[in-house]
């Protein structure tokens, strides 16, 4: 393996630059280990449908964003759609023509790059891809790679709706990322309050924030999230805010906002536009588009964890693979009818298990967990971390 000392100029390449967009040692390494000469570390700032936009060292110590095209190689090699590059990854990149030519270093070539290999993750948000995968087949769609924490952005008013919270909260867990749930359109809230204290109960123990974006109130509290080189994803629907958001904590205009949701006759998002922003403060935001179908790549213990008191009660069962249907003894049921558990999310929770047990069944389960594992390596004590700070929230709420 070759060695590569950052802020160090090497023969691959002067990467001292790429640090702000949170490159490191891991990386360099991983790098290091997959390259060849003359190819550079790149993160993908954008994708647009297959076409990738990557941002990399230029020969004076500064930074350029390239269009990048996969390598053949790279093609033949992806098993599966959550092999491909997404946004906040890191890749390795060839200029085409500067290929086994060693002394090329950080030569301007001219004509398309090509993403040769994509690094390990360290944290990856997914969903089962939608539209035609083939019958049997269900696939990962990686949304956006790297990630430090999520916002989870819902707004007041008719965006407003908990179970949507549930199920990001589930590809969270899943990703082992933090996440902040960040209310939007404080304005149109005739009761913020409510709103918060419904958020708390629906994301135990998980950050809240209430904002209003044009006004830049209630910005404080995220600015403290927002950490130089530190990746932050915005998730949520169409319409809930997030350019509005990116904008307010860039202090200009870098995402354009109020788009209306583009569909064609069947009804499918044409926008699949994601993209990788700095803010002068140096931290990274990822905005994405609407998504109107956020359906589940996730397993069933990132599911239960976003539901503790029903994971809680389930323990108490009289059966220990009760369903929790109509089974004698169980626990979950009886807390139900004592109203100690809400049944909008005992539904909800059914609802998300159902699409898991779906998952498994047009999916290798045992695959889908090592393509898990292989994501978060780095982030695997995540969960554990998550849970405890969970109990501890939950205790200091009386
Ligand atoms: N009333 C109100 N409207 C907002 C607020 N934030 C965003 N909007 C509007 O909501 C619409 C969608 O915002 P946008 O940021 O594009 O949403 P995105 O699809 O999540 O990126 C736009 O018309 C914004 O002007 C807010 O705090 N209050
Ligand atoms: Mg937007
Ligand atoms: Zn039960």
């Amino acid at each position: 393996m070759q060695h590569v000392e950052i802020g160090r100029e090497n023969e691959h390449s002067n990467i001292e630059a790429l640090l702000a967009f949170g490159f490191d040692e891991g990386f360099a390494r991983a790098f290091a280990s997959l390259a060849e000469p003359g190819d550079l570390p790149a993160r993908i700032v954008e994708v647009r449908r297959g076409r990738y936009s990557a941002l990399r060292a230029d020969a004076a110590g500064g930074l350029v964003e390239v269009e990048a095209l996969l390598s053949g190689a790279f093609m033949n090699r992806a098993e599966t759609g959550g092999d491909f590059p997404a946004v906040g990854d890191w890749a390795v990149l060839r200029q085409a023509g500067a290929a086994g030519g060693g002394a090329a270093g950080v030569a301007e070539v001219s004509g398309p790059a090509l993403i040769t290999a994509v690094l390990p993750r360290r944290s990856a948000f997914a969903r089962k891809a939608p539209g035609e995968t083939g019958r049997d087949k269900v696939e990962a769609q990686v949304l956006a790679a790297n990630v430090d924490s999520a916002f989870i952005v819902i707004a007041a008013g008719r965006d407003w709706n908990p179970r949507r919270l549930e199920r990001y909260l589930a590809l969270a867990e899943e990703a082992g990322v933090r996440a902040v749930v960040v209310i939007t359109k404080a304005d149109l809230a005739e009761n913020p309050e409510a709103l918060l204290e419904e958020a708390a109960s629906t994301a135990l123990g998980v950050e809240r924030a209430l904002v209003c974006a044009p006004e830049g109130r209630g910005l404080e509290s995220l600015a403290e999230r927002l950490a130089p080189g530190k990746t932050i994803v915005l998730l949520g629907s169409s319409g809930a805010g997030k350019s509005t958001l990116l904008n307010a904590l860039a202090g200009r205009a870098l995402a354009p906002t109020g788009e209306v949701r583009a569909d064609d006759e069947r009804g499918r998002h044409t926008t699949t536009h994601r993209q990788l922003y700095r803010l002068s403060g140096g931290a990274l935001v990822i905005d994405t588009p609407g998504l109107r179908e956020v359906q589940l790549w996730a397993e069933e213990e990132s599911v239960d964890a976003v539901f503790e008191e029903i994971e809680e009660r389930a323990t108490r069962c009289r059966f220990r693979d009760c369903r929790h249907e109509n089974e004698p003894g169980c626990a979950v049921r009886a807390a139900l009818e004592a109203g100690d558990i809400d049944l909008g999310r005992y539904e909800s929770w059914r609802k998300l298990r159902r699409e898991v047990a779906y998952l498994d069944s047009r999916s290798d389960p045992a695959a889908r967990r090592a393509e898990a594992e292989r994501w978060k390596a780095i982030n695997k004590s995540m969960r554990g971390y998550s849970k405890e700070r969970r109990s501890i929230a939950g205790k200091s709420r009386d």
